[in-house]
């Protein structure tokens, strides 16, 4: 056992890996694509510090300078963003500001630090950076920036080895929370990037369409002036397939310092989150405006079914300060059902509770309505032998080559033969009562079609009277079939389960009793 949780252990480690996706500025990996650069001098965006080269640099990224990126990553859990900051020349106590996705690193570089590498003769230092952190957001958005007052030849920065390293979802997933449980059945439904045009259904609680606003680079639902605090932002989804679970995530962007407040999402009138903010970003020049700018991912998951959902974001608060909020990267995904379900419990093809048009809940599983059809019988043998069967059993006892014997019980016994089973064989002994005096004899009802039935009746006629019944059934259809049994000491009953008129049927196949005459 112990072996075994080892061993368990080990696999799981090796597969949670970090697995580097995107690494740049660094060995010869100087692609700028999805980096937006403002306000930034010289010719070049590339400049060289001792033998690294920088993306900025001396007299490059300085005073105003912001750069972006933003891409989207394949479903993951887990991220490691690292970064190597170069801080050139004369800083005198300003700042480098990042926000690493939601995570915001503010760091102040005294006059003097460092030791001469490149630009003017001042010091200069590299700082690296990195943060890990629980990520499920299909985008990841960076911004960097400073608060450098002076000339880009007196005190500047540049960036190298910047990576981003994620824990990947299992394959074959478009979501999950970590690599161990089932994650197949989550489906994108819905995203609503960046493009203003995808928030056009988004209304604020008094009806009004939001519009939307640009900082650094980046399109946002609401922001300053547009979607303030106490107000909310709403949107209705229809049409959804055919699901079990609801899941929502977004980018939370929050101006100006929020310290008190609560942000609040809903599903269908049911609240989920109420997430309290102590968000306080560092000063981003937004465009036309420097705001305190912060974002934050959020997500939100419920048991849902219904082909509609209501998503409600909103913000509250006791002061009476007006500030700004707005959202983007929203993504909805829902947990869908196994194939032909209407409506489902949970994920696989045996939780299904109702089935789409033409198929028929069998056993959880939906089935085409015509897929199972009665079994179509083969032949009839009855032996009538003289000879005493077996003493020790029961007066009448089934047997099938197909089922262990010592399965079966008394009562009710639920049978299935899965598909491959070509042909189903029975048999059933009875013996007659060894009271001579009580006339019992022996009914068999067989079921071979829809039309035919077979009646028998047999009289015992002295103690060692025995029948043999062999019956062989088969089936052209490649479908799990399924049956029970009633078993008592003096009758058997066979039914079998079976789709018939888009119902589920339960058709008596053959049955045994010994009656009185
Ligand atoms: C430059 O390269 C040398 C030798 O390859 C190395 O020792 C040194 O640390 C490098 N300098 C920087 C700043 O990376
Ligand atoms: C962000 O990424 C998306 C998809 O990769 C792209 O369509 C969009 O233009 C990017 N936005 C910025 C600001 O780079
Ligand atoms: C460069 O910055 C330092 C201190 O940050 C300052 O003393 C010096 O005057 C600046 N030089 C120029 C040319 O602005
Ligand atoms: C932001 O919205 C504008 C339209 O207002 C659009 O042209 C632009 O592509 C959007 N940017 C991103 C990054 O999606
Ligand atoms: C909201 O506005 C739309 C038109 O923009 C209108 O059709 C709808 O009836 C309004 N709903 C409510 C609840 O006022
Ligand atoms: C936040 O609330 C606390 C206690 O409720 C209060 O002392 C503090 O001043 C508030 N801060 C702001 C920024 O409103
Ligand atoms: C607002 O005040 C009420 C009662 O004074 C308190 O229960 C609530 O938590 C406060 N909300 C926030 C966001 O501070
Ligand atoms: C808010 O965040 C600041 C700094 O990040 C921290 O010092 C403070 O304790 C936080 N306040 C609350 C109420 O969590
Ligand atoms: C938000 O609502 C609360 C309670 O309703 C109120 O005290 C506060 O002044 C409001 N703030 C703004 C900015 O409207
Ligand atoms: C056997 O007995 C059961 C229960 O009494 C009855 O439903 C069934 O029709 C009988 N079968 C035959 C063949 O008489
Ligand atoms: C028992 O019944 C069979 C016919 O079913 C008959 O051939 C046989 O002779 C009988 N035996 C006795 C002992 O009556
Ligand atoms: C029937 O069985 C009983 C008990 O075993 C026995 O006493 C009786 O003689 C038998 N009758 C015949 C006709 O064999
Ligand atoms: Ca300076
Ligand atoms: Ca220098
Ligand atoms: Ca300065």
């Amino acid at each position: 056992m112990i072996i075994v949780l080892i061993l368990l252990r080990v696999i799981q480690n090796a597969e949670s890996q970090f697995y580097p996706l995107y690494t740049v500025f660094s060995d010869k990996n100087y692609n700028n694509e999805g980096w937006q650069v403002k306000s930034s001098y010289g010719t070049t965006l590339f400049t060289q510090c001792d033998n690294q080269t920088l993306f900025g640099g001396f007299n490059t990224f300085g005073k105003s300078t912001l750069i972006t990126y933003n891409s989207s990553l394949p479903p993951h859990y887990q991220i490691i963003i690292s970064v190597k900051i170069w801080k050139i020349d004369s800083w005198n106590d300003e700042w480098i500001y990042m926000l690493l996705d939601e995570k915001i690193i503010k760091q102040q570089y005294p006059i003097g630090e460092g030791s001469r590498i490149c630009g003017i003769p001042d010091e200069d230092e590299v700082f690296s950076y990195e943060v890990q952190m629980i990520h499920t957001n299909k985008f990841i958005f960076i911004i960097i920036t400073s608060t450098l007052d002076q000339a880009a030849n007196n005190e500047s920065w540049g960036i190298s080895d910047f990576k981003i390293e994620i824990m990947q979802c299992p394959k074959g997933c478009n979501y999950c929370f970590d690599d161990l449980n089932q994650c197949d059945y989550w489906i994108n439904l819905k995203s609503y990037l960046q493009t203003p045009s995808e928030f056009n259904q988004w209304k604020r609680d008094d009806n009004t369409t939001i519009s939307s606003s640009i900082c650094a680079g980046f399109n946002i639902t609401g922001g300053q002036h547009i979607l303030g605090v106490n107000q909310t932002a709403q949107n209705i989804i229809f049409d959804l397939p055919p699901h079990f679970q609801a899941l929502v995530e977004l980018k939370l962007w929050l101006f100006d310092n929020w310290l008190n407040e609560t942000f609040i999402l809903k599903l269908d009138d049911l609240q989920l989150l109420e997430e309290p903010l102590n968000q306080s970003g560092p000063p981003i020049n937004c465009g036309s405006l420097t705001l305190k700018v912060a974002f934050i991912n959020l997500r939100a998951q419920t048991s849902h079914s219904q082909d509609s959902m209501k998503i409600t974001f909103a913000t509250k608060s006791n002061s009476s300060n007006m500030k700004y909020w707005g959202v983007n990267a929203i993504e909805v995904y829902v947990a869908k059902c196994s194939i032909n379900c209407q409506s489902c419990l949970g994920p696989g093809a045996k939780q299904c509770t109702a089935c789409i048009q033409d198929w028929i809940l069998f056993k959880g599983q939906c089935i085409h309505y015509d897929k199972i059809p009665p079994l179509t019988c083969g032949y009839i043998k009855i032996v009538q032998k003289l000879k005493q069967i077996s003493n020790n059993i029961n007066q009448i006892q089934f047997k099938s080559d197909l089922i262990a014997q010592e399965t079966l019980k008394l009562g009710e016994n639920e049978i299935e033969f899965d598909s491959t089973t070509p042909v189903l064989n029975f048999e059933i002994q009875a013996r007659c009562p060894q009271n001579l005096r009580i006339h019992n004899s022996i009914h068999s009802y067989i079921r071979c079609n829809n039309q035919q039935i077979y009646m028998f009746t047999r009289s015992c006629q002295n103690n060692s009277t025995s029948f043999i019944f062999q019956i062989n059934f088969y089936q052209k259809f490649e479908q799990i079939k399924q049956f029970i049994l009633k078993l008592s000491e003096t009758s058997v009953e066979l039914y079998q389960l079976v789709i018939l008129d888009y119902q589920l049927t339960k058709i008596l196949t053959f049955s045994l009793n010994f009656t009185q005459i």
